[in-house]
């Protein structure tokens, strides 16, 4: 489908866009100037801001923008090409005037595109470089997942695509993302790459060249390169035109930017050294003034509409396309080619220069039409309006999915955490209805060893395709039954944790992506959260939902060994906004927080759920009643409560539980009324704690945080043990909460093999510790 009226030919269309492009160049260019030179600067900062990466994809962004995209595709933006986002929504009249004067400040437009934080449609937030990349690609399989699952009609499926800068092709997780993308099958995805062939340190390597073709081909995808512009093409066919081509063809990377940027009479003396020999090649390059020739030389695939629309329409089926744009980083700017460009900015000089060889009358710099010529302006303005874009399209709300009011328990006198969350997950999948139909599983290559092989023997692997499970159809006995199918709700992944985060952030975005939520659930071991660190960040950061489950974690991973066991996943989540770290002890806790994790994943101000889990299976607890529920949900309660304003506490959190009791035992004769806190979540104490104090700060009237009731059962000169199978940092800031005495147990090195007896011994986990401490803290031994 195309934007423009069928009545417009190809020339007018393309005099549109040329119209757009310089009106992008132009405004990117301006924002980003005005933001460093104009605005008032109150700290001295450098503002920053990417004018060339900018020029480099404003003919790519027009074309695909006001020609190519449909109301269903969905776009993650190279990061330092924000401002031209901006400038297409300002040219529609969805961005103010006001956003883009505060680019990069307060309030202000963006320095990346942000989902959350800008006020135009942004669909996927990118900064990172490669991961808003790849996650196009999950979800494209998202969306193929919806299609499956009847959720979304196959005529509403968009295209999902990444512009990116070529440096993006370094990161490891493009190719990670590929292979996984193949095994997927994925369809409906772009990648244009905007080749420049500079990063930005400097130009890149000339020995990749056609490499990323055979890599991508070998993945599955179509590979369509734009390496000349219809200026260099009509060149080329004409006498000489050959020789030319060959020259350009040959010609390393930094010397063709170095050239670029050197401009008209540069190239005029390097080809005439070069090819300049033969007759008919120097009567071509003759033909060209100075202007001319650094226009033709610059005239690269990704700088012509024309050459553009010629290469996204050889797209029109479903297959996953790689376009390779080749452009000229700072195009049209003083900046052009030149190796620091980067965050190079024009001087005021030059933005002058470059106003008035726009016909931009001075004062009208901001104006989105400004140099338009009136007889065109009439018809560029129904251009615009033509496209799909200029009614910004948002899916319907997703509906708000009913959580029944309790999960039923695990039964068992003895069970581990990570049992008990595969069990809660199978029952809501058995009871079945509107949260079991929206589940969706993700591991990488450990679904059945982190419990989620009852649910999948159910609910089935999610496939486009069916696909048998061999060993059943052998009737050779195996406990999992691993058939796939398009109602499948497992996603299967190979081992590439960062995979699992962006898989996460794609199913976790699909109420607002794609109208249809989803409650997505990935398994991943404790300690290879850190694999998928920067992938985890960036699904947060863009406000995806979803539950992670870290499991095993700990030295309680006892014969794994050291490399297994996780330390500092605690404060890794303590530290993650938008993410709620719970450690549950006992399975009813696990059963009470996976239900708050599904209120939380579609409350409007609520965000994902990280569940530390364990296998240790431990004596559960035996209730009375259900009033430690609402504490434990606030990140705390009291096994066993203080009595007598009591000076003496042991805190811990999750399944170090029995030695903290065997410990319990041993002190409580000696210590009065002591206490025994069950942190559930160090997480929420922190963050409220924290809360109330900037709250009071502001001068408002608030509560008292979670963790300030619950010490205040305690003398106020109590001290308390705080123990956890983690990192100790996690609990031992309690004590500053009320000024408390601490003694921190926890790990702080890292693990190795053994049986638990041995490993809390040499840890100092184990109750002996816990006694040792207390005593060295309450009776001064
Ligand atoms: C993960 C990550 N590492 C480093 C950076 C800093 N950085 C921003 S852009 C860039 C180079 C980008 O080059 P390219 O992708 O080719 O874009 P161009 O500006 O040339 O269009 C780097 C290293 C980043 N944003 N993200
Ligand atoms: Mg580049």
């Amino acid at each position: 489908m195309s934007a423009s009226p069928p009545s417009l030919d190809m020339a007018e269309t393309v005099r549109n866009l040329d119209m757009i492009d310089s009106r992008l160049r132009w405004l990117s260019s301006w924002i980003i100037h005005n933001a460093n030179n104009i605005r008032p600067k109150r700290d001295g900062l450098k503002v920053g801001g990417h004018q060339a990466s900018c020029a480099s994809m404003t003919t790519i962004m027009a074309v695909l923008y006001f020609q190519v995209l449909r109301a269903h595709d969905r776009v993650a933006v190279k990061p330092h090409a924000g401002p031209v986002l901006h400038a297409i929504h300002y040219l529609l009249g969805n961005q103010s005037l006001d956003q883009l004067k505060r680019f990069r400040g307060f309030g202000g437009a963006q320095s990346y595109p942000s989902r959350t934080k800008d006020k135009i449609p942004v669909d996927f937030s990118t900064g990172s470089v490669g991961l808003g990349v790849a996650v196009t690609a999950f979800a494209s399989l998202v969306q193929d997942y919806l299609i499956a699952h009847g959720e979304l009609a196959e005529k509403e499926a968009g295209r999902m695509i990444a512009l990116m800068g070529d440096a993006e092709l370094d990161e490891g997780n493009i190719y990670e993302c590929l292979i996984e993308a193949y095994k997927h099958d994925i369809r409906n995805c772009w990648w244009i790459v905007d080749y420049n062939r500079q990063s930005l340190d400097s130009t890149t390597a000339d020995r990749m060249f056609r490499r990323f073709d055979d890599i991508f081909e070998t993945c599955g995808w179509r590979v369509v390169t734009m390496k000349h512009g219809k200026l260099q093409r009509a060149a080329f066919a004409r006498p000489g035109g050959k020789a030319l081509e060959d020259w350009i063809d040959r010609c390393p990377n930094a010397e063709y930017a170095a050239l670029t940027y050197q401009g008209g009479a540069a190239w005029r003396e390097r080809l005439t050294a070069d090819i300049g020999d033969k007759a008919n090649v120097l009567k071509l390059i003759a033909s060209y003034d100075d202007e001319a020739l650094a226009a033709l030389m610059t005239n690269l695939g990704g700088h012509c509409a024309e050459t553009l629309i010629e290469a996204f329409a050889q797209a029109e089926d479903d297959r996953p396309t790689l376009f390779i744009a080749y452009t000229i980083k700072g195009f049209g700017l003083p900046l052009a080619g030149h190796k620091d460009n980067h965050s190079g900015m024009m001087n005021g000089r030059q933005i002058e220069d470059l106003r008035a060889s726009m016909n931009i009358a001075p004062g009208e710099e901001w104006h989105p039409f400004a140099g338009v010529g009136d007889n065109a302006l009439a018809g560029l303005k129904s251009f615009l309006e033509q496209s799909p874009l200029a009614v910004p399209s948002s899916p319907h709300a997703a509906q708000r999915v009913p959580v029944p009011a309790r999960f039923s328990v695990p039964d068992g006198d003895e069970q581990s955490t990570q049992a008990a969350f595969g069990k809660v997950l199978h029952e809501i999948s058995k009871a079945g209805g509107p949260l079991a139909d929206r589940l969706v599983t993700t591991s990488p290559d450990v679904t059945v060893s982190t419990n989620l092989g009852a649910f999948v023997n159910q609910r089935g692997l999610f496939r486009r395709q069916e696909l048998k499970d061999v060993f059943a159809g052998a009737k050779i006995p195996s406990a999992q039954k691993w058939t796939a199918h398009a109602a499948g709700q497992h996603i299967e992944l190979g081992i590439a944790e960062n995979n699992l985060f962006l898989m996460l952030a794609a199913l976790g975005l699909s109420a607002p992506i794609f109208g249809s939520r989803l409650f997505p659930i990935g398994t991943v071991y404790d300690p290879f959260i850190s694999r998928g660190l920067d992938a985890l960040n960036y699904a947060c950061y863009q406000d995806a939902r979803f539950l992670l489950a870290g499991t095993p974690s700990g030295v309680t991973l006892g014969p794994e060994g050291g490399a297994h066991q996780s330390i500092n996943p605690p404060l890794i989540a303590m530290g993650q906004p938008g993410l709620t770290y719970f450690e549950p002890a006992y399975a009813d806790e696990v059963a009470l927080f996976m239900r708050w994790a599904f209120e939380h994943m579609q409350a409007e101000d609520g965000g994902s759920v990280y569940l530390r889990l364990t296998t240790r299976a431990i004596a559960q607890v035996a209730r009375e009643d259900d009033k430690w529920e609402a504490d434990a949900l606030a990140g705390g309660y009291w096994l066993k409560a203080p009595s007598g304003a009591a000076d003496a506490a042991i805190v811990f959190s999750g399944a170090i539980v029995p030695e903290v009791l065997e410990a319990y035992d041993q002190l409580a004769e000696d210590l009065p009324g002591l206490g025994l806190l069950n942190v559930t979540s160090p997480d929420l104490l922190h963050r409220g704690w924290s809360a109330v104090r900037a709250a009071r700060w502001e001068g408002k009237a608030v509560k008292r945080s979670h963790v300030e009731m619950l010490l205040a059962a305690l003398a106020p000169g109590a001290g308390l043990v705080t123990i956890i199978d983690g990192a100790p940092a996690a609990l031992s800031w309690l004590g500053s909460v009320r000024g408390m005495r601490v003694s921190p147990l926890g790990i702080d090195r890292f693990g190795q093999t053994g049986d638990l007896p041995d490993l809390y011994s040499a840890y100092r986990l184990d109750a002996e510790a816990i006694v040792d401490a207390a005593a060295e803290l309450f009776l001064g031994a």
